[in-house]
């Protein structure tokens, strides 16, 4: 497969290196009938995340976090590989590809309170590059070190543009104590090049503990001085979107108090994957979708989705 330019080199230099962002972040500015408000989509455009409450009925939610409950109990019901467990223990951190695995999560996905605002941001159609149930066990739940997702979607994937976000549905209430999302407001404008190169089945390591594709300490530190660290929290349902260049991670979680997220990663269709830009072989399927599903955005409940 013929490669594109490399916008984003990373994994190649010795020492860290910093490339300006060379596309914009909001690609749509408002206009009537937009599903956000102008200062909704500045503050995208500007901060790198956004935060939306109450985008979910109680109903809705009580239906998520039924399934959220059935999918980590009965984990025999989806495909083996996709359950990621933590580093030393058999706890479940992540279970992949949701929306190709439970219905309720498939209909989440394709809803236009996400899809439809996905859409309007990346101001194309979008499919689901990945989607994952996140959860933070009470007192076992590991951290998630500083990364940013298009770094490795782009050395490891061969997402070729920053013109992807992630969308987390909140299940359970996220508080400043069970290792909320931390995110480092505008670092989505700076690409932070990586050193190291990516080691062969990196995924089978980097999804339980990332050392590869992590930015070094100097820049994280001048960035987090720079533009300071903030953490959004909330009930079930509120849903925290964020470009695919923030600069995230989260703490371990040592209170008795689980975090449950589903994530789901909306990539424009025009974005689709090409080869690796620093691995060998592309990561798998249940990582990162290969095959673009274009997605009809749906109205309506989520009440009544069964499993
Ligand atoms: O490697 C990935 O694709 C996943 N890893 C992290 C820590 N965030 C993005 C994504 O879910
Ligand atoms: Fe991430």
């Amino acid at each position: 497969m013929q490669q594109m330019q490399d916008h984003y080199p990373t994994r190649r230099a010795s020492e860290p290196q910093l490339f300006p962002r060379t596309e914009p972040v909001a690609r749509r500015s408002w206009q009537p009938g937009s599903p956000l408000t102008a200062e909704q989509i500045a503050q995208f455009d500007r901060d790198g995340y956004l935060v939306l409450e109450d985008l979910f009925s109680p109903a809705e939610l009580a239906v998520l976090q039924a399934e959220t409950r059935r999918l980590l109990d009965s984990p025999q019901g989806v495909k083996d590989e996709t359950i990621i467990t933590e580093p030393g223990s058999r706890e479940i951190r992540s279970i992949f590809e949701i929306h190709e695995q439970s219905e309720p999560m498939a209909r989440l996905a394709a809803d236009e309170r996400l899809a439809g605002i996905a859409g309007y941001l990346l101001d194309d159609e979008v499919y689901v590059h990945q989607s994952r149930l996140n959860y933070k066990p009470g007192f076992k739940g590991k951290e998630f070190y500083w990364h940013s997702d298009f770094e490795t979607w782009h050395a490891e994937d061969g997402m070729p543009r920053m013109r992807a976000l992630s969308m987390s549905v909140l299940l359970a209430e996220n508080t400043s104590h069970n290792g909320p999302l931390m995110v480092i407001p505008g670092s989505h404008h700076v690409f932070i090049a990586c050193v190291g190169e990516t080691p062969e089945d990196h995924y089978k390591a980097s999804l339980r503990k990332q050392e590869y594709g992590v930015p070094d300490e100097d820049t994280l530190t001048e960035l987090a001085h720079r533009q300071g660290i903030v953490a959004p929290t909330g009930k079930p349902g509120t849903v925290i979107i964020f470009d695919c260049n923030t600069m995230h991670g989260s703490n371990g979680n040592i209170t008795p108090f689980p975090r449950a997220n589903a994530f789901l990663v909306y990539n424009a269709v025009s974005n689709s994957l090409e080869a690796p830009f620093a691995a060998e072989t592309p990561r798998p399927e249940f990582i990162a979708a290969r095959q673009p599903k274009p997605i009809t955005p749906l109205a309506g409940s989520l009440e009544g989705v069964l499993a």
